[in-house]
């Protein structure tokens, strides 16, 4: 057979040298078209038409008093110089360097320009009722947004970013263009969970499907924040295009790390894809950890509550948190060390502070009816990080704080100094206001924003700092995206009123990005 088809082979290349060079052009041409146009059909597959959740609440969540008004007019303007700079200075590229006034990205979007600020900035210009800007970025998406690039991009980013921004501003304003790219985009990652586990990888080419992890994580292993934080995102792709591939994925490696051992009940950050084994005993509720607990709680409150083989996992995870990791400083500051090999390192992330927030979420449904203890530990968590904001010169938090000693909510090293326009400490002060109206979370939020419009505001629009210790701050030149997508978002919301997204109807993935609730 090998013998006859190696022959056949032969003989076509013969026919085709008999051929001039225009003929063989013209014959290139035509299989490529076909190829075109097979792509083009594959592409425009209609979805099905589903019936739309229940959209409460897209409203102007205006707020009466004139003092909350101003504020959140504020807050609105902040938006429009970052969205107006990136426009003028980055326009296409991930994100902008305000300094230099020009595009800039990082490895977890691929060398390509793929947009990244306008996808993620769209829900917020549409709740900020920024409608010419937020038509100006679908434009962007319909005529130049493509995901058939030879890139190697980040799974998880490319997920609560990309897909979660798509998703959101379909459900805002209807139009379909974002859920067409959102699904499209799905499709180009489905080969990073082509692995032994099904545990997929951190990176995926979003050509050639060929996937890899970090080469800094432990024992080649994928990282539990990230392939832990899929499940809302896929569960709206499925529903929306009637697929159970994208359910499928998510539930699979929901199943598998159900059957695993958790040393002291805790979840390691690094799972080995190849092996299923847990690589590093690190477990951290902050960085490398973070959203994979956030995800169980949303996965149950996206279900309307249905899903409670995750509430189980999620009590089942804060337990042992709050068993091993959370603690009391001698100063009376709770906070969430890390855990390390054995032993609780007692240093806390502003990754880690998003906690306070999701603690105050899913008090209401807790196990013993602790909702009274979890809202408490929400605000206590809250305090703290509020603390690590007001005990610096800049009144802007640090990346890390230690409770060591005589140390209190304090940065040590210089490298943990710096302030990147991070979200979490006012996402969880959006969340306590939600469910306490106490008023000092407005003040912190106010006290944080005109840090932020002091501090890192720039003429050519917004800059993470390096030293929040230092009266004279140097820039680090980024406006990352998530400064558009969350934390405007949440300081917004925060001057809001509650019937603008209420939480019964809508759950936040963990780039700020509202998703409706399936009921
Ligand atoms: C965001 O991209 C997301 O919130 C993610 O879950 C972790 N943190 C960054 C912003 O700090």
């Amino acid at each position: 057979k090998i013998r006859a088809d190696h022959e056949k082979a032969l003989e076509e290349a013969k026919e085709k040298l008999k051929k001039s060079r225009d003929e063989i052009q013209a014959e290139i041409q035509t299989e490529k078209n076909k190829v075109v146009q097979e792509l083009k059909k594959k592409d425009s597959k209609p979805l099905p038409l589903v019936p739309l959740p229940n959209l409460i609440g897209i409203n102007s969540g205006e707020p009466s008093d004139p003092d909350i008004r101003e504020k959140r007019n504020k807050i609105k303007e902040m938006m429009k110089h970052a969205w107006d700079n990136y426009r003028q200075y980055g326009w296409g590229h991930n994100e902008l360097k305000p300094i230099a006034r020009k595009g800039h990205s990082t490895n977890i979007f691929g060398n390509s320009q793929m947009g990244a600020t306008i996808v993620d900035a769209l829900d917020t210009l549409y709740i900020m009722g920024l409608h010419d800007e937020f038509r100006e970025g679908q434009e962007w998406i319909d005529k130049n947004l493509d995901f058939s690039v030879n890139s190697e991009v980040s799974v998880f980013e490319v997920n609560i970013r990309f897909i979660g921004g798509l998703l959101a501003a379909y459900y805002l304003s209807g139009q379909e263009v974002f859920k067409i790219k959102a699904v499209q985009l799905a499709g180009k990652l489905l080969p990073a969970f082509n692995t032994p586990t099904g545990i997929p990888w951190a990176m995926v080419n979003l050509k050639s499907g060929v996937g890899r992890n970090w080469g800094w994580a432990s024992a080649g292993s994928s990282i539990l924040a990230e392939f832990g934080t899929l499940h809302m995102e896929f569960v709206h792709l499925s529903y929306l295009t009637g697929d159970p591939v994208y359910y499928n994925k998510v539930m699979h490696i929901r199943k598998l790390l159900q059957k695993m051992d958790r040393p002291n009940g805790l979840y390691p950050n690094y799972l080995n894809p190849r092996t299923g084994r847990w690589g590093q005993h690190h477990t951290s509720v902050g960085g490398l950890g973070d959203s994979f607990y956030e995800y169980l709680l949303k996965a149950w409150l996206m279900s309307d509550k249905m899903d409670t083989e995750a509430r189980k996992m999620y009590d089942d995870a804060i337990e042992a948190i709050e068993k091993h990791l959370i603690r009391k400083s001698n100063g009376g500051l709770t906070f969430i060390g890390e855990w390390k090999n054995g032993h609780l390192e007692r240093k806390m992330g502003h990754l880690t502070c998003f906690a306070g927030g999701m603690f105050a979420l899913g008090a209401d449904g807790s196990r013993d009816d602790k909702a009274g203890h979890y809202l408490q530990l929400g605000a206590e968590i809250a305090h703290t990080c509020h603390e690590s904001y007001d005990r610096t010169t800049l009144k802007l938090g640090p990346e890390a704080f230690k409770f060591d000693g005589g140390i209190e909510a304090v940065a040590v090293r210089q490298n943990e100094k710096y302030y990147i326009l991070r979200p979490e400490v006012i996402e969880t002060y959006w969340y306590m206001w939600r469910f306490t109206h106490d008023p000092k979370y407005r003040q912190w939020g106010w006290e944080a924003t005109q840090a932020i419009d002091k501090y890192c505001r720039v003429s050519g629009g917004f800059s993470g700092v390096k030293d929040v210790y230092s009266s004279s701050p140097t820039y680090d030149d980024v406006q990352q995206s998530f400064f558009l997508a969350e934390t405007l978002k949440y300081l917004y919301l925060l001057f809001s009123n509650d019937d603008l997204l209420p939480l019964d109807n809508w759950v936040f993935n963990t780039e700020a990005h509202p998703l409706p609730v399936l009921h």
